[in-house]
């Protein structure tokens, strides 16, 4: 993970606004065509989350590992993927991703650090906890980062996770994408206590809440790189 600057040089901010552009114009070419019925399987789009994926991505090495949600386009782009191989795997060719076998939810790219989207709500969150025991393993400074919903964080595997992860001090960093919603759902019928940093509080994580992110600057990893930490990121999805 590298250190960024609250004041980011001006170049800087002009290519996270690329990529914010990027993702945004990427769905809304595959919301269309997916309305159109000319893509198989179901697309979840990201529009008006874009700021979470690049802030945290480009705090990112390229071989720090990420797990994305069901919403996966914008982790992807993000950390790096191909635009090409992605809008074909949408459409079910040979040269997606998955050979077009896996679709919207199932891009991933370990050249990248990407592990996947994942159709399963909060199964991500334990993969990529194992990917953070594998860089406290490797030594090299590494971290992995897991983005998962505001819902997800109802599940068991945010539970279980968070408390190995912070028991064994795996170099992680969990961001929340509280959108309020899980589905239709609003956040308040689902659970009493409205910020999901504070659950991870109860596990010994500390947690940071920002209001959207045009920019996260992660909050300092301990030295030798082994604190877990938690950003929740409050932000609005348009579907
Ligand atoms: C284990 C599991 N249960 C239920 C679903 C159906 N489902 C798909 S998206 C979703 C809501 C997820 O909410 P959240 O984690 O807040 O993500 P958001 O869609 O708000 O980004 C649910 C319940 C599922 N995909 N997987
Ligand atoms: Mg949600």
């Amino acid at each position: 993970m590298i250190s960024l600057s609250p004041n980011l040089p001006p170049d800087k901010q002009r290519e996270m606004l690329r990529q914010m552009l990027t993702i945004r114009r990427f769905e809304e070419r595959a919301s269309a065509d997916y309305l159109g019925g000319k893509i198989y399987g179901v697309v979840h789009c990201y529009i008006g989350e874009e700021a979470v994926a690049v802030g945290v991505c480009s705090a990112l090495d390229r071989t720090d590992r990420i797990i994305s949600t069901h919403r996966g386009h914008g982790h992807c782009i993000a950390k790096g993927a191909d635009l090409n191989r992605m809008m074909a795997e949408l459409y079910g060719r040979q040269a997606g991703y998955c050979k077009g076998k896996g679709g919207s939810m199932h891009i991933a790219d370990f050249g990248i650090g990407m592990l996947g989207a994942n159709g399963i709500v909060a199964g991500g969150i334990s993969i990529i906890t194992g990917a953070g025991l594998a860089a406290q393993m490797e030594g090299k400074g590494g971290v992995a980062v897991s983005f998962f919903g505001d819902g997800a964080s109802n599940a068991g595997p945010f539970h279980e996770c968070l408390n190995i992860a912070a028991a064994w001090k795996l170099p992680m960093i969990y961001v929340c994408e509280n959108n309020m919603y899980a589905a239709q759902t609003p956040a308040a019928e689902t659970h009493a206590l409205s910020d999901v940093a504070a659950r991870a509080a109860g596990y010994g994580i500390p947690g940071v809440i920002v209001a959207d992110i045009a920019l996260v600057k992660p909050p300092t990893l301990g030295p030798d790189g082994s604190t877990t930490i938690t950003i929740e990121a409050l932000t609005v999805a348009a579907d």
